[in-house]
């Protein structure tokens, strides 16, 4: 069976590769060029991950599985999160231009809050949508702080200013096998794979 990763995000694109590619007889396809654009107009994790999963299911005919996901801080009241990707407010800028800009406003916003505030969570919702079929949303979560300065260059986004709880490497400093053990998004999307052979066969 084909299921086609209905994302953007080269980041992303390579964490769900990893994190499905363990499950049998699944073909990972990626987005097609002329897929169109879906605006992100929920203002839930749930709701977006939804809105584009049904959007490239019915453009493709084929599963499409989705990913919404964000950092939400503590201090900024769960901000940025669903605004996540566009927080900065630089769109059609570079993947990494955008990602520095996003992470740098909210190092700015946080420049007063001290060390035993700064706590965060990402968040990701995984959806998946079979043409004609069932509709599923699981979620998953990574607790964590975030430091001051940025540190390490795997990843992406948020990585380099995201110390997991019980860590002393930032997620952009761990490797990404030790980052998909305890991620939101390895979370999210093991739970979705065990659902997945049930869900393709309904
Ligand atoms: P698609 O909609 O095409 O999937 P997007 O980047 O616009 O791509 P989102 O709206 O879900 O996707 O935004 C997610 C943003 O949250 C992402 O751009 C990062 O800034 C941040 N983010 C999510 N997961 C992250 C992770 O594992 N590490 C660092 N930052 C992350």
């Amino acid at each position: 069976t084909r299921i086609v990763l209905a994302t953007r995000n080269g980041g992303k694109v390579a964490e769900l590769r990893r994190i499905l590619a363990p499950a049998a007889g699944i073909e990972v396809v990626g987005l097609p060029a002329d897929a169109p654009e879906v605006p992100e107009t929920e203002l839930t994790f749930e709701g977006n991950a939804l809105l584009k999963a049904r959007a490239i299911a019915a453009f493709t005919g084929l599963p499409a599985v989705a990913d919404d996901s964000g950092l939400c801080v503590d201090a900024l009241n769960g901000m940025p999160g669903v605004l996540s990707a566009r927080w900065s407010g630089r769109f059609g800028a570079a993947a990494g231009d955008r990602d520095r800009a996003n992470l740098d406003l909210v190092l700015d916003q946080l420049a007063d809050v001290p060390d035993d505030r700064r706590a965060a969570g990402f968040v990701c919702t995984a959806a998946l949508v079979v043409p004609g079929g069932v509709e599923h949303c699981v979620e998953g979560r990574m607790r964590g702080a975030v430091i001051r300065e940025p540190r390490g260059a795997n990843g992406f986004g948020y990585d380099p200013i995201f110390l997991p709880d019980g860590h002393t490497r930032t997620t952009a400093e761990l490797s990404p096998e030790e980052k998909d053990a305890i991620s939101h998004r390895g979370r999210a999307f093991r739970a979705l794979a065990g659902i997945l052979p049930d869900a393709l066969a309904a």
